[in-house]
């Protein structure tokens, strides 16, 4: 494999473990804290988890390591989308495992979920593990978006478990991903298998977190490497003084990304899905809403800015969802041949206009021709909207330049409006992780093996106090189950990890909401910079603003 000197150099890199994991596997002793309730539907969910509701939250402290010893065979699967610092949770399981015994084995299941299924693996070695230390990507073992959530599936993962001996399974995932750790394990320990299941918190999106879980790993990292470009185009956009950038970020559910972006840039517009919704604005008022930027802008001369917009905004816009459900209705079933069979755009667009109710047709005809289209020529394999796929960032820049021309007409706007795209998604999502994440990440997967080792299952590795030095994060376990609660998902109650939105009265929101107005009509952009990986602890070892403002270090 060619190596590049920053791999080479990472490969150094000692990720930082917290105090009290350091000093060995012998000197790590547990302490049992209270037993845990799950947020809400208690009942419920008890009822759902005979065998693992109800355990009790766990911190490591140091001490006489009082395990029973037990030779290890631990399969770990990375889940769903990539997120930097997975390999270190990789890394770090390794680590601790060998630590412990040399005989001791881990296993990685290939391309995420489905590699249990199929039993697809590969044992790891030193070798094999040492060329992914540090590094960004789950090309490791691959990842997947296959669900292990039927019981058809579980009795698979057992005959797997069970032919390779396995102790125990660490899923590497979402709030679904875990959701589905707590059902396995609670499975698991039903059957009697002896085999032990351990989650860890990743995704960019930032959206699974809550009083035990102060970060999903590769927020940091991600938001990061976006922030960095994002800068780069403000001082384009500032030195040019020519263009509007219209930059659409990933976080399809939350717009925490996109909030975290702005906390580090300062960009003159960023909509907050979460806000949109909460006003129930509409996509009318969001354009004036930008567009008003724009012209206060011009006003003063500068017809330039940088606008951030999160991925899922439509789906926030109340009468875009309902757009969207009436379109998946129009187009269901043998209807949707009916459509793909007419001639043209214009006989389509009749169709359209026939099937939507009066109010989901006048929000239709105001969307660009462009994302009219989009709407029905994506869909996904069930026939719906693939709403992630609409240029939401092209959408409202169309939008904004309609309402220009008529300001422009009715001679209240003289300025100029000359647009720029971008979409930063998948640039995050495999960056080298940041010191933070590599250490994060390192320090949760030994501790998923702490976990291991003292028998615990359904339990999601705990690393908190993650805005102060590693020295003073502490490592415990949290029960999944305590994180669930009762949803309608497709038509059923389940019981789900709940995902964690954007809170408007939260310190993040907050600080933004009170210096969005300055930002929109200033120039008060900043320029975070690439991520540095050597140098001054200050400079390498930043954590988020919205860490550091929900800490109340901001
Ligand atoms: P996870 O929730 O699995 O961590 O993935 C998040 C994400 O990166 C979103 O931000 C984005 O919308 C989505 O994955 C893209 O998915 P895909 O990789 O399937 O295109």
């Amino acid at each position: 494999m060619n190596v590049t000197p920053l791999q080479k150099a990472r490969y150094e890199y000692s990720p930082k473990l917290p105090g009290m994991l350091r000093g060995g596997i012998s000197q790590i002793s547990v302490k049992v804290g209270d037993a845990t309730e799950s947020v809400a539907d208690q009942e419920k969910i008890k009822a759902l988890f005979p065998n693992t509701y109800g355990k009790n939250e766990i911190t490591f402290v140091k001490g006489s390591n009082t395990a029973a010893p037990k030779k290890q065979v631990v399969g770990v699967i990375l889940s769903g989308g990539q997120a930097p610092g997975g390999h270190n949770v990789v890394c770090g399981l390794y680590d601790a495992i060998k630590a412990t015994s040399r005989d001791n084995v881990l296993l990685g299941f290939k391309g995420g979920p489905s590699g249990l299924i199929d039993d697809n693996f590969i044992e790891f070695d030193d070798e094999y593990i040492n060329a992914f230390r540090n590094t960004g990507g789950f090309d490791i073992i691959g990842s997947g978006r296959t669900k292990l959530e039927t019981e058809e599936q579980f009795k698979i993962v057992t005959e797997v478990a069970k032919k390779h001996g396995l102790t125990a399974i660490v899923i590497i995932g979402g709030d679904d991903s875990n959701t589905n750790a707590a059902v396995l394990a609670e499975y698991m320990a039903a059957h009697n298998t002896g085999v032990q299941v351990i989650g860890c918190p990743k995704t960019i999106d930032g959206d699974l977190k809550n009083e035990d879980i102060e970060a999903s790993f590769g927020f940091d990292t991600a938001t990061k490497t976006y922030s960095e470009l994002i800068g780069n185009i403000e001082r384009d956009a500032n030195s040019a003084k020519k263009y509007w950038h219209f930059i659409k970020v990933m976080g399809r559910s939350a717009s925490h990304v996109a909030l975290e972006c702005a906390l580090e840039t300062q960009p003159n517009i960023c909509l907050i899905g979460e806000e949109v919704a909460a006003r129930k604005m509409s996509i009318s008022s969001i354009a004036d809403y930008i567009a008003d930027a724009v012209e206060k802008r011009a006003a003063q001369g500068d017809n330039f800015g940088v606008a951030i917009i999160p991925e899922g905004i439509v789906e926030f816009i109340p009468e875009f969802s309902k757009l969207i459900a009436e379109i998946n209705e129009l187009l269901a079933g043998k209807k949707t041949d009916e459509f793909n069979a007419l001639p043209d755009w214009a006989a389509k667009y009749d169709f359209i206009k026939n099937g939507l109710s009066a109010e989901a047709f006048a929000v239709f005809d105001i969307l660009p021709q462009f994302v009219q289209q989009q709407l029905f020529l994506e869909r996904d394999p069930h026939g719906n909207v693939q709403v992630s796929l609409i240029e939401s960032e092209k959408l409202f820049s169309a939008l904004v330049a309609d309402k220009l021309a008529a300001r422009k007409a009715a001679g209240t706007f003289k300025g100029k409006f000359g647009t720029q795209h971008h979409f930063f998604g998948y640039e995050g999502r495999c960056a080298f992780p940041s010191n933070f994440d590599a250490d994060y990440c390192y320090s949760l997967g030994y501790n998923a093996f702490m976990l291991i080792q003292y028998g615990y299952t359904g339990y999601l590795s705990k690393v908190s106090n993650l805005s102060k030095p590693a020295e003073e994060w502490v490592a415990g376990g949290m029960p999944i189950t305590k994180m669930m609660n009762m949803e309608r998902r497709n038509g059923e109650d389940k019981p789900v990890i709940r995902k964690a939105l954007v809170e408007l009265d939260g310190a993040p929101f907050k600080y933004f909401e009170a210096h969005r107005e300055e930002w929109a009509v200033k120039t008060a952009f900043t320029y975070p910079g690439a991520i540095q990986y050597f140098g001054p602890a200050e400079v390498c070892d930043l954590t988020t603003r919205t860490l550091a403002l929900e800490k109340g270090e901001m």
